[in-house]
């Protein structure tokens, strides 16, 4: 296998600062003017939206937020593959305290709580541990919470708070066993180089069980796409926990703390929590709900050639296609209806490019006059289906529902 290291250039530059010139400026300061708008359709509004280009390493975007930066993929992009290029992948961050730069030669990766020997690991550490590859869809549990209804507060996410990527990186199992875990040991808990902006909030840290921990999936990436990761999507090194939410892959990390007992922090135990039942479903209004924290993924599927509205000629031959993804596993198969969920026919499915990421799907149509709508429903290889009415829950996480395009035929 070729060598490749993503630290190469800038490991010889000392850091990134030059590299970020205007990165810099921008994460501080961001112009929040916008040149540009995109409609976004949600039903609470506002439909138009800014796009910026003023993040660092970032192509345009849709601007929800700019401190700290909330950029949301534009939905084009993911008719273009199934891996969604580093410069469109969305961002989310919950604290405006953001390193601008990092020095990759004093940086430093510590393992630390409940291990025999606690570690202080550089970067080439890390690289010099067996590298692993892994292609994974990168989700916000609070994707397409611009869709819920009644509207919930958060980030008014359309469908692009999400993006798959090839992953690349060492086993977290790896580095844990360098440790070594002490007998005990219950959770393991992840934080970064951002921190709150007001003193006493609390950092941001999520943890998962042990067991999951040395699953040997769960990675501590370098790369994304075969390039180092940009600086709002985590430089240096973020977790990847293939088929669970993203509030878990923890950006710029930098502790990774082996717990003996449960984790009582605020954004494990109270933020990013559900209802305890299928589809995270509850009703406005329902009190006594259980709760517990979100966890994997459930299927998914998009139109992506077509928007909602588009024209299309009555018998002509229509190509329809769009991305799916299984969740916490494979995608099984891919329908389509266009008779309102009376009938559906299977999709044909493109490469499989691993269990945990996109998968294209394509199918032909001829539109008969009148109007129409496409419905694409997505099984995983669990058998989970996605449901035909949305789920509601007061946090607007774990949006899902078969997403219906209508079509216009004339
Ligand atoms: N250090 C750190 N990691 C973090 C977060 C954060 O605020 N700080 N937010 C999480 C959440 S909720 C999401 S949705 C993803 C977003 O990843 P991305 O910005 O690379 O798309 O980062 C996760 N990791
Ligand atoms: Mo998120």
């Amino acid at each position: 296998m070729a060598f490749y290291d993503p630290f190469a250039r800038s490991v010889t530059r000392r850091g990134l600062l030059g590299q970020f010139g205007t990165a810099s400026a921008a994460l501080i300061s961001a112009r929040s003017w916008a040149a540009a708008t995109t409609s976004l359709p949600l039903p609470g509004g506002p439909t138009e939206r800014a796009l910026t280009k003023d993040f660092p390493e970032k192509g345009e975007m849709i601007l929800q937020r700019t401190r700290p930066p909330l950029l949301e993929t534009p939905f084009d992009i993911f008719d273009k593959g199934v891996f969604t290029p580093n410069d469109r992948f969305f961002v989310r961050w919950h604290w405006a305290v953001i390193p601008t730069d990092v020095n990759v030669d004093t940086f430093r990766l510590t393992v630390h709580g409940t291990v025999n020997a606690p570690l202080s690991l550089s970067l080439s550490d890390v690289m010099s541990l067996p590298r692993v590859q892994l292609a994974a869809v990168n989700q916000c549990s609070g994707n397409s919470r611009g869709f819920f209804q009644p509207r919930v507060a958060g980030g008014e996410w359309a469908n692009g708070a999400m993006g798959n990527a090839k992953w690349m990186g060492v086993r977290l199992k790896d580095v844990l066993d360098r440790a070594g875990v002490k007998a005990g040991a219950q959770r393991v808990r992840f934080a970064g180089q951002d921190d709150p902006v007001v003193d006493g909030a609390p950092k941001f840290m999520k943890s998962i069980d042990i067991d999951h921990a040395r699953d040997g999936e769960v990675m501590i990436a370098y790369a994304m796409n075969g390039a180092q990761l940009p600086l709002v999507n985590g430089f240096p090194l973020r977790l990847v926990v293939p088929g669970w939410y993203s509030t878990y892959w923890v950006k710029m990390l930098s502790s990774i703390e082996v717990l003996d007992g449960p984790d009582d922090n605020y954004w494990t135990k109270t933020a990013y929590t559900i209802p305890d039942t299928p589809g995270a479903n509850m009703k406005p209004g329902e009190a006594n709900v259980k709760m517990v924290p979100i966890n994997r993924m459930v299927p998914r599927s998009f139109v992506t050639n077509l928007r909602d509205g588009t024209t299309v000629h009555a018998g002509a031959d229509t190509p329809v296609r769009g991305i799916a993804f299984g969740g916490s596993t494979g995608v099984k198969t891919v329908e389509v209806s266009t008779d309102g969920a009376m009938s559906w026919r299977p999709a044909e499915l493109g490469a499989d490019e691993g269990k945990y990421g996109f998968r294209q799907w394509s199918t032909r149509l001829t539109p008969a006059a009148g109007d129409m709508t496409v419905m694409a429903r997505c099984t995983n290889t669990d058998g989970l289906v996605q449901p035909a009415t949305p789920n509601w829950n007061s946090s607007g996480f774990m949006r899902n529902v078969i997403e219906t395009t209508h079509l216009r035929v004339i």
